[in-house]
């Protein structure tokens, strides 16, 4: 499995330590084509859905059952790690290799998924391929999701060999039993507490928003500050404001950040006319979050009438949280003993998220070397990869018996 991980991270468009696989990029494409070849040496039935979503199944005695899943991400942002999603994907496929060789037999299927662009990075909305199989996002997409370059998620897919109709993608609730995500913690605390396994039992909510706002350009010394509509100021305001509603909500499980700042023209001597900016607010309440939210729609209006810039905010998605199953979450903790393990919420999204709105859904964390991720110097030790693996395993084997 380390040597699959390290295998794994050379599909990237950027040198090692980094890791750059966009969805659907070369390097992506020549990744998913190595897994398949995995998923089809463990004698695995493996098949792709219209957006790349890819099931891996082993098929168990009662195959009409409703199936367990496994499963996360291979996408990358870019000058990223190699662990990020990778360790739920191998990871699922290794528990299930490990369950063989054991000789157990599955009454229910087990199959493990690798979810098309769980990161938002290529088409600016995270989680597409699980939200498409829960049906929080709609075939409608196809059209009107567009890449940076302008081509549309329908374009690109086909491109990329997959020509179906995303309408076929959605997956009705009987179709898993439950659902169960191997995933680093992305955080400090498994680590610091020196504990190997977190046992999620509720994901934050994330809410992210694009963030237009245009002023007025010109000559940097001929305008004098009284006459200036400069939009990268109002950013910076709009910025800190967001900092501001985040941190007034009385409690540090609200966050929020400005991930993109792109500033026209971009001369060193030319006042900003436009700014194209992210935000991106999370919350375990989703009541507290969307509080924040309208404290930053006030703020929003109030620096543009001050500053005579229009700003304009797109949201990108608002979902709701989530709270694991009593069930998975049950059976990983067994699974976890007699070893320690914690109870966590993850604030970070994850495709798990997303197929808690179709199956009976939890997740298990590892530990990550200073709660480090989306950074080259991500890592997680093989001793603790191969922990979350076993129990892992464990809890498949339960869950499918
Ligand atoms: O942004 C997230 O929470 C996930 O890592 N894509
Ligand atoms: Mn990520
Ligand atoms: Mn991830």
């Amino acid at each position: 499995l380390t040597s699959e991980l390290d295998t794994l991270a050379t599909f990237s468009d950027t040198p090692a330590p980094a890791v750059t696989r966009i969805v659907f990029s070369e390097a992506d494409r020549a990744a998913r084509q190595w897994f398949k070849n995995l998923c089809a040496a463990a004698n695995l039935t493996v098949r792709e859905d219209a957006v790349g979503n890819t099931f891996a199944r082993w098929i168990g005695s009662e195959p009409h059952l409703p199936a367990v899943g496994t499963g996360s991400h291979i996408d990358a942002i870019p000058h990223s790690g190699k662990y990020d999603g990778t360790v739920g994907v191998l990871g699922g496929l290794e528990a299930i290799r490990a369950l063989q060789q054991s000789g157990f037999q599955p009454r229910r299927s087990i199959e493990v998924l690798m979810f098309t662009a769980e990161e938002p990075t290529r088409f600016g909305i995270g989680c597409l391929g699980s939200r498409l199989i829960s049906g929080v996002l709609d075939a409608g997409a196809d059209e009107r999701l567009r890449d940076k370059q302008g081509s549309t998620l329908a374009q690109v897919r086909a491109e990329t060999g997959f020509t179906g109709s995303l309408d076929d993608v959605r997956l009705p609730s009987t179709y898993y039993d439950a659902f169960v995500e191997l995933h680093i913690e992305q955080g400090p605390l498994l680590e610091r507490d020196k504990i190997p396994l977190g046992v999620v039992n509720a994901i934050a909510a994330p809410a992210s928003a694009r963030i237009t706002i245009e002023g007025e350009g010109g000559h940097a010394g001929a305008v004098l500050m009284p006459h200036r509509r400069d939009a990268f100021l109002a950013a910076c305001e709009l910025s800190l404001a967001i900092e501001r509603a985040v941190k007034s909500t009385g409690s540090t499980d609200t966050v929020g950040t400005v991930g993109i700042c792109e500033v026209f023209p971009g001369a060193i001597n030319s006042i900003p006319s436009r700014v194209n900016m992210t935000s991106d607010v999370r919350d375990t309440d989703l009541a507290r979050r969307d509080r924040a939210l309208l404290q930053i729609d006030e703020a929003t209006r109030e620096i543009a009438a001050r500053r005579g810039v229009v700003i304009t905010s797109e949201t990108i998605n608002a979902d709701a949280p989530c709270v694991c199953a009593p069930r998975v979450v049950e059976a990983l903790r067994t699974a976890c003993s007699p070893l320690v393990f914690q109870d966590m919420v993850s604030r970070a999204y994850h495709d798990s998220l997303f197929m808690s709105r179709i199956t009976q859904a939890a997740m298990l964390f590892i530990p990550c070397r200073g709660g480090v991720s989306h950074r080259p110097d991500e890592y997680s030790s093989p001793e603790s990869i191969a922990t979350g693996v076993a129990v892992l395993a464990q809890t498949l084997k339960t869950l499918a018996s």
